[in-house]
């Protein structure tokens, strides 16, 4: 029998508890488990002092002086720890930026009447996209402007324009930092090719210089290849506004044939939600004995989805394998990024199939549905069939699925916040000169099995806005805080005084879903927003970041474009930097002097909340605002 009370340390919620007992009873491994299979995890690699970037190596310096402090080729422990960093940065900005590349092709395919299932579902934003992109839009159809903007945003991948085409977004002060540092992003497979070959043996041997183009690889990530994913996903799937959902893993319903989304890129999903409403699909599915088919979702392909139509979620990244484990669900849908390996064996221990569909992403034991735009449909019915004809092998004596769902609210986007302001940010400004609204946190990012799952975020973001402090999320941490019932505009009751008054007069919760991760860019876009409204640097506002669960290196990318962006940022989970002092403190104290902001890294939640509340009343200060101490006693409040 499983041991509940170490089960309860892994996460804090009921049905990821109930499916963890399960796994130990049946014996099937999970990511907690292969955690554990992996202590002691490698200390040089966890500080970031190991290389293997060439076959000299590989190498490793010992960050407590005894052994060898340089690699074969010369490389100390700052070239080490920069490099490797640099190259997690270039990962992650590359993950979200081919991701954005997808989308586009997708895009210009349509604008240019190749595809089946996609259409322009939001004009006004097409419009005034290709206004900003200055291309010309008077007495114009919207496919024809639609192709000039897909070429327009090819070019920002290369490197003839060098300068990304949403550059004018950023407020000048900010524009003229990074160019005094050298860092504004040109192109973004450019600046993402550069780090690799930086980081190549024998090229970048600075650390400063390296970890400098850090930041403007990430750049190239969060004004570039991110926004251009999410101003396109936008203009073809509809730009979110505030819609009621539910999460946890409550979504499956036992009389329906379930189905899973789970990856990040809306292109097929979108497709599959249409194709789900087939009457021939659905009368299959009846004639098998299913009510009908329920589709879940999934991380970010869920809260793309979530935000844009209100599918419900299953649940988080260290959900993935648990939801498989109702015995419930018949198929699990995936494009890419953050999906385990591991899903296709533990589904094996089911009927579930796994059906992937990026020809970048295949999976050893799953069923892989290469995804064509120029069918998109027609592949939708047939992935849907899959999920149908795979209901009929379900066996009911195992389904078990463990808990009611959790009411939430997604589809705050930038239009959305924007329009329940009046269409204009000044109530939020006035709101936050007022001190009724201390300042605003992007929570974002990961789970990690390192951790309680969903304990950091949960409880940073209780901490946030019972201290009048507004929460911006995406990613993972949305539907962590949508569980958690903070995300409601009843959930205003758990707020302070002041932010309570203002969510309640516009009918909000005080945790704001804005998307999924390539979706941080709306945060950047408001950040942007209110910061050239009071016409001063977004460095001067009182916002900060917090990833208390990270784990992927598009957090990593995330992190460094939010910090370079002038946003002071905290991390839950400690990077692999700390064999090297002189990087530590050039991250934790000197970008502050030549970027305005800096990141830090503290574990306990409450004493994150501590910090960044800080830091808010420092910033409400230095703008000449109220501000107030902020006791160290609520780093431990109950
Ligand atoms: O892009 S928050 S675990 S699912 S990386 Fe992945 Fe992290 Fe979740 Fe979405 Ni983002
Ligand atoms: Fe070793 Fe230098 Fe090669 Fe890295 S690049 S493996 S430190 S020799």
């Amino acid at each position: 029998m499983a041991n509940r009370t170490d089960i309860d340390r892994l996460s804090i919620h009921e049905d990821a508890r109930a499916m963890l007992a399960r796994a130990r009873e049946d014996g099937i491994d999970t990511v907690w488990d292969r955690l554990a299979a992996q202590q002691p995890q490698c200390g040089y690699c966890a500080m970031g002092v190991s290389c293997r970037n060439c076959a000299m190596g590989p190498c490793r310096v010992d960050p407590f002086g005894e052994g060898p402090q340089k690699g074969v080729c010369g490389a100390n422990a700052d070239v080490i720890v920069a490099r490797n960093l640099g190259r997690s940065i270039a990962a992650g900005a590359s993950a979200h930026s081919d991701h954005g590349r997808d989308i586009l092709e997708v895009f210009a395919e349509l604008a240019a009447g190749e595809t089946s299932g996609y259409e322009l579902r939001d004009v006004e934003k097409l419009r005034a996209l290709a206004s900003e992109w200055q291309i010309e839009t008077e007495d114009r159809e919207p496919m024809e402007i639609a192709r000039d903007l897909a070429a327009a945003m090819m070019e920002d991948f290369g490197t003839r324009k060098n300068r990304l085409g949403f550059a004018g977004r950023v407020p000048s002060v900010r524009t003229e930092r990074w160019a005094a540092l050298g860092i504004s992003p040109r192109g973004i497979d450019r600046e993402n090719v550069e780090m690799l070959h930086r980081t190549h043996m024998g090229v970048d041997n600075d650390y400063v210089n390296t970890l400098l183009h850090g930041l403007r690889t990430s750049l190239s990530d969060g004004w570039g290849g991110s926004m251009i994913a999410t101003e396109l996903s936008d203009v073809m799937f509809g730009t979110p506004a505030p819609v009621a959902s539910r999460v946890n893993l409550g979504a499956l319903r036992p009389e329906c044939v379930n189905i899973a989304l789970h990856g990040h890129n809306p292109l097929l999903s979108d497709v599959i939600v249409q194709a789900a409403a087939d009457p021939e699909l659905v009368a299959q599915a009846r004639s098998l004995g299913a009510e009908g088919i329920n589709l879940v979702g999934l991380c970010c392909t869920g809260n793309e989805l979530q935000m844009r139509q209100g599918v419900p979620m299953a649940g988080n990244h260290l959900m993935q394998e648990l939801v498989l484990l109702t015995g419930a669900l018949d198929a699990m849908v995936v494009d890419y990024q953050c999906i385990m390996p591991s899903v296709t064996d533990v589904a094996k221990c089911f009927h579930t199939v796994v059906i992937s569909t990026a020809d970048k992403a295949k999976f050893t034991g799953a069923t892989h549905v290469s995804f064509d735009p120029r069918r998109g449909l027609e592949i939708g019915r047939q992935i849907i069939r899959l999920g149908v004809e795979a209901y009929a092998n379900r066996n009911p004596d195992r389904v078990r699925i463990p808990d009611e769902t959790v009411e939430m609210m997604a589809g705050f986007s930038v239009e959305a916040i924007l329009g329940a302001l009046g269409g204009t940010p000044e109530p939020l400004v006035e709101a936050i000169k007022a001190g009724k609204i201390r300042g605003a946190v992007g929570v974002v990012g990961c789970n990690n099995p390192k951790i309680q799952q969903d304990h950091g975020h949960v409880t940073l973001t209780r901490r946030l806005i019972e201290n009048d402090v507004l929460v911006l999320v995406t990613g993972c941490s949305a539907i962590a805080n949508g569980k958690a019932g903070q995300m409601m505009p009843a959930s205003a009751d758990m707020a302070g005084p002041g932010l309570s008054e203002v969510c309640k007069a516009l009918g909000i919760p005080p945790v704001l879903h804005m998307g999924s991760c390539v979706d941080n860019t709306r945060i950047l876009v408001l950040a942007a927003a209110l910061a050239n409204h009071l016409g001063v640097d977004i460095s001067q506002l009182p916002l900060a970041g917090a990833a208390p669960e990270w784990y992927s290196e598009k957090a990593v990318s995330i992190g460094t474009y939010v910090v370079a962006s002038g946003i002071f940022t905290v991390l839950g989970i400690q990077p692999a930097i700390f064999g090297s002092p002189a990087v530590v403190k050039l991250l934790a104290e000197d970008l502050d002097e030549v970027i305005g902001a800096r990141f830090a890294v503290e574990p306990d939640p409450g004493k994150a909340a501590v910090l960044i509340l800080k830091h808010i009343e420092a910033k409400r200060e230095a703008l000449g605002l109220d501000h107030h101490e902020t006791p160290e006693s609520l780093a431990t409040a109950a």
